[in-house]
């Protein structure tokens, strides 16, 4: 409950904030999109427009769940889902998109030129012309072909925990493992030096996934939420159980009660833990949250998951702690 000295406090917390931001970003290819999106926080710019150009990054690189070089669905077609949030609760999201770049800029776009927060399919790829944006070739990428012709001799759908980080195929392991299969996202969170936050989350979803099948990452409140009275969240990992928990929204709700960004992101997995009970030890579902006091955390079901966090003082990946320790 806000009473006038805890509102004293907010805004003390606030001012305390300004002068530094923070951006925080899933997997080791948050790294990089951290570089674009610092790039803007370091001038002095809005974290909105740095959780974009962030993503951006990792939209136009070839890997195996992000962007139009990504693995397909079953079918064979990349199909993109992305979702941006900003400091006033506004947000934007695109779902089964298809053949544009960047995706996360069509959210933006739903976002700030219509009076909806979710476009999908043809509906979303006819908004995306409309307002300028290249329609690319229906093409898959090298790798992305090489994978899928490789799944198709066995057409099993059976992600792979931590394939994101995989060191196989490059950043983020574009190519299939022993027969097994995929999923990958980039999801992104900072805050300004005016003490604002935003969130991003760009992904082509699980590769080999059904036709038509949409994750949490473009789920505002699953797989991304940001209060800017409280903090901000990205989920990564197996859509399906984000969802179920509503886990970004989760996350924020439990840090809004006083939990730390960690504590609230293990207890956010704990509930999926107790859902799936023994099915949770064949997936992985991780969170990143950061409060309005510019603290970070994480937690994810599996071990292997990491994060990559940019501020003033440092460029580094911070491995999260996990529920199973193996
Ligand atoms: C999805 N959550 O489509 C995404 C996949 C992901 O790292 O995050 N992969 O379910």
């Amino acid at each position: 409950m806000l009473n006038k000295k805890n509102i004293a406090s907010v805004i003390d917390l606030t001012e305390a904030m300004k002068g530094n931001p923070i951006v925080i970003s899933t997997w080791d290819s948050g790294l990089e999109a951290n570089k674009a999106a610092w790039t803007i926080l370091s001038n002095g710019g809005r974290a909105l427009d740095a959780v974009e150009e962030g993503v951006k990054v990792t939209e136009a690189s070839i890997n195996c769940g992000v962007g139009l070089g990504a693995n397909p669905d079953r079918e064979g077609f990349v199909t993109l889902d992305a979702c941006i949030m900003d400091e006033f609760s506004n947000c934007g999201s695109v779902a089964f998109l298809e053949r544009i770049k960047h995706p996360v800029s069509v959210a933006r776009r739903v976002m700030e030129k219509t009076p909806h927060v979710m476009l999908v399919g043809n509906g979303a790829q006819q908004f995306a012309v409309a307002e300028g944006f290249p329609l690319e070739e229906q093409k898959l990428s090298s790798s992305a072909r090489e994978s899928y012709e490789e799944w198709l001799k066995e057409s099993k759908y059976k992600p792979v925990i931590n394939i994101e980080n995989s060191k196989d195929h490059g950043p983020y392991a574009p190519q299939i493992i022993n027969g097994e299969f995929n999923h990958d996202t980039i999801g992104m969170v900072a805050m300004d030096a005016k003490g604002n936050l935003s969130g991003s989350c760009t992904t082509s979803g699980m590769g080999f996934k059904m036709r038509g099948r949409v994750g949490d990452s473009p789920i505002i409140g699953a797989g991304l939420f940001v209060d800017n009275e409280v903090g901000a969240c990205v989920a990564t990992g197996q859509g399906e159980d984000v969802i179920r928990i509503s886990g970004s929204h989760t996350v924020i709700e439990l840090m809004r009660h006083g939990l730390s960004p960690r504590e609230a992101c293990k207890k956010a997995i704990e509930r999926i833990i107790k859902i799936k009970k023994e099915k949770s030890k064949d997936i992985q579902v991780a969170f990143i949250a950061l409060n309005k006091k510019g603290e970070v955390g994480a937690f994810a079901i599996q071990k292997g998951y990491n994060y990559a966090l940019r501020n003033n003082n440092t460029e580094k990946l911070i491995p999260a702690e996990s529920w199973f320790r193996l």
